[in-house]
């Protein structure tokens, strides 16, 4: 399994990002800690110079696991699910954007989590559905050699999609290939029953892993078993990335340094 962590690349106003500034200079700490792999959180590639961005990349020997989208949602709202029709659009050629920025840099799969949107009190759970599917589709015959990884995420940030169980339901009617189950064990220790059986219940569903504490502090800060979840991720052959998507506390180098050290103590 990889050694990764999220770094943003410029503009980013997610607060669970160890590094959200200077972009090389987050790039050079990660790769002297020791990390495989950088997962890069891009609110919109037309933002990015893609040569130079692979340029740093290659220096500092890093792959890219997946790119993270949730921004396009948190700081400009765009949805899968939004009521207005232009919006679902809009957030259908951003995701586009983010598959063509994946294809250059030769690291193929998109986060879907947070574009998911958020369900309108006035929402039926069937209309939400129907939109997120047909968004799904349009990107998933887009390119059909970009993995799309769906992120069960809590109930105190969206209301649509919280488990594991539920995702999956929405991948099976999604009925593409490429569209496939990332885990986060932030979510994942609130909204599963029993994060082991999660995990071996979806063993080929499972594409991406986020990892961080209970607290979102570096994995070793809160009360999760990383030693047991590493062994079920093992026992179902696992071979992708742990990704640590955490908050920069108590500071942004010291978060990933603690990471660095708690993955080196699982003996990754
Ligand atoms: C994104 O990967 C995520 O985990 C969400 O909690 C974003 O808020
Ligand atoms: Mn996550």
């Amino acid at each position: 399994m990889q050694k990764s962590i999220v770094v943003s690349t410029p503009e980013a106003e997610f607060s669970a990002l160890a590094f959200k500034e200077d972009f090389k200079n987050s790039i050079k700490k990660v790769a002297e800690l020791g990390f495989d792999a950088v997962e890069l959180a891009v609110r919109n590639p037309e933002n990015i110079d893609f040569e130079k961005t692979k340029e740093v990349l290659k220096e500092y020997n890093l792959s890219v696991p997946a790119i993270g989208t949730g921004q396009a949602f948190g700081e400009e709202g765009l949805s899968f699910t939004d009521f207005d029709k232009d919006i679902r659009e809009k957030a259908v050629e951003r995701i586009k954007a983010h598959m063509n920025f994946s294809e250059q840099i030769g690291e193929p799969q998109i986060i879907i989590g947070l574009i998911r949107g958020i369900m309108d009190e006035d929402q039926k759970m069937a209309e939400a559905e129907k939109y997120f599917i047909e968004c799904l589709r349009h990107c998933a015959d887009y390119k059909e050699n970009i993995i799309l990884t769906l992120e069960p995420i809590n109930r105190y940030e969206t209301n649509l999609y919280n488990t594991i169980e539920s995702m999956k339901n929405l991948i099976n009617k999604t009925d593409r290939n490429n569209v496939k189950l990332m885990i986060d064990t932030f979510h994942m220790n609130i909204e599963e029953p029993n994060i082991y059986e999660s995990i071996k219940k979806s063993a080929e569903y499972i594409s991406h892993v986020h990892v961080a504490d209970s607290n979102r502090w570096a994995p070793g800060c809160g009360h999760l078993d990383f030693e047991k979840i590493i062994e079920t991720l093992k026992d179902i052959n696992y071979s992708g990335a742990l990704s640590a998507e955490i908050l920069p506390k108590p500071n942004p180098d010291k978060s990933a340094e603690l990471t660095m050290k708690f993955f080196e103590k699982l003996g990754l």
